[in-house]
């Protein structure tokens, strides 16, 4: 090998944790949201004539204009594939992908940035534990115990490997609130069965913040590991693993203000290096004959192929955005969203909420005992509001509370009291107009 040659094998396979993040350090102490809203070009949209109020993002969020900036900086300068290239390109590429890994890894409080694996999304990053760490470690009679709340996201993976493997699907039910049966899950995991327990942090349909904490401490005294499922908590509350000691954590790029495409998997160290690879192919290997092949080291094993290479960097920017705007700020701005517009819906007649747990984040999942959700949702859009209608990829929640969908808002931090305002005026009108 030549010098360069060498250098670039040192810099290949060095720690990714010596690559400091942007994270700021400090959180800034005002929220104007009136500026915080000229930094997405999007809201400026107008639909229909009417200007667009946007409360679809538990589906998606918006884009701040640094994000798509750093898009398009990325593939004007430094586009090129990672990890395996001499030249200049690749290796700035290189840098800022595994930049953007230590500005997760921050995030999230994870101990190693080799803990994070970017994923397509949240979605993948559950497919990904439920087949790798599934098929090492479920057997027949073994027991997967999720919620009645989650998103299919975090049922179907489980389904698969439980049909695979023997094992057996258990959900814990929830109150009429939505609120997780406490005492229930207690009895479910005392079956000395629990082998794993993947639960939604925040339900994207109901709103409840689940007891994160307490749920895996009480798992790890039975001894199972525990996923969760953070693609609803990560915009409004910077989660810290080590803190929770969640043994997975996963969540989805789009939704906390980065790119679709990509996602994150945060894992144990331990589980991960005793978990089998996801996919098969390049840059997850060590060594390929055709007897045998060998893995590259973590995080590299669980990333076959070219990744979402300006994707991961798009995520890192806009990580950096939200913490630059404090989350504490964010998660308060949200919040009084939410108890403005809860006090107001439930001064309409025939309109209910779906999901009154006590600790909520701002998603309002509405009910009207005349007007079908779709109905009530394509009449907002008309008045240029965004609202999501349907079982939110959450049938048996849907099943569960006896009803064919919900009309739902989910609220940001650009967000504002105003907006609800022409929400609620509008909803009224429609309700009227229907009934
Ligand atoms: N888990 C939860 C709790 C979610 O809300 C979603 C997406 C996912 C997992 C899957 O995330 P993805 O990025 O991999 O698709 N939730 C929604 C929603 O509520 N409306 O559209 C997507």
């Amino acid at each position: 090998m030549t010098t360069l040659q060498l250098e670039l094998e040192e810099q290949r396979t060095q720690e990714p944790e010596i690559i400091e993040s942007d994270l700021p350090e400090v959180a800034a102490p005002v929220f104007d949201v009136n500026k915080i809203r000229e930094d997405f070009p999007i809201l400026r949209e107008i639909i229909d004539g009417k200007p667009l109020i946007y409360f679809d993002n538990g589906a998606t969020a918006q884009k701040p204009q640094i994000v798509i900036d750093r898009l398009v900086e990325y593939y004007s300068h430094e586009n090129a594939n990672i990890h395996r290239g001499v030249h200049t390109l690749s290796q700035r590429a290189t840098f800022e992908y595994e930049k953007a890994r230590a500005t997760v890894r921050d995030f999230v409080g994870a101990e190693h940035a080799h803990e994070i694996i970017f994923t397509r999304g949240g979605t993948e990053s559950i497919n990904l534990v439920a087949s790798s760490w599934g098929r090492a470690n479920l057997k027949d009679g073994d027991e997967v115990l999720i919620t009645a709340m989650e998103h299919h996201a975090n049922i179907v993976p489980w389904q698969l490997i439980c049909e695979q493997t023997g094992a057996k699907l258990k959900v814990i039910p929830v109150f009429d609130n939505g609120e997780l049966d406490a005492i229930e899950y207690s009895k479910l995991l005392q079956s000395g069965r629990v082998k794993i327990v993947a639960f939604t942090h925040i339900s994207n349909t109901l709103g409840t913040i689940n007891p994160v904490k307490e749920m895996i401490r009480q798992a790890h005294e039975v001894g199972a590991v525990v996923l969760v499922d953070g693609a609803q908590a990560a915009p409004h509350l910077r989660p810290n693993v080590r803190d929770l000691d969640a043994d997975f954590y996963v969540f989805s790029g789009h939704k906390v203000y980065g790119p679709t495409g990509i996602g994150v998997l945060y894992g144990k160290e331990s589980l991960l290096n005793a978990m089998p690879p996801y996919q098969g192919g390049g840059d997850m290997i060590a060594t390929v004959s055709f007897g045998q092949s060998t893995w590259n080291e973590l995080p590299f094993k669980f990333e076959a192929g070219t990744p979402h290479i300006a994707g991961a960097i798009g995520l890192a920017t806009a990580l950096d955005y939200i913490v630059g705007l404090g989350m504490d700020n964010i998660a308060r701005h949200e919040h009084d969203l939410l108890e403005y517009a809860t006090s107001q819906v439930n001064e309409i007649p025939g309109l209910r909420i779906i999901g009154t747990a006590p600790h909520k984040a701002g998603i309002l999942s509405l009910m009207h005992n005349e007007v079908h959700p779709h109905d009530l949702g394509a009449a907002l859009n008309e008045d240029g509001i965004a609202v999501r209608t349907g079982h939110h990829c959450t049938m048996p929640l849907m099943t569960r509370f006896g009803i064919p969908g919900t009309c739902r808002a989910s609220f940001a931090l650009y967000n504002t009291r105003d907006e609800i305002d022409v929400f609620i005026r509008s909803l009224r009108k429609i309700i009227t107009l229907f009934s």
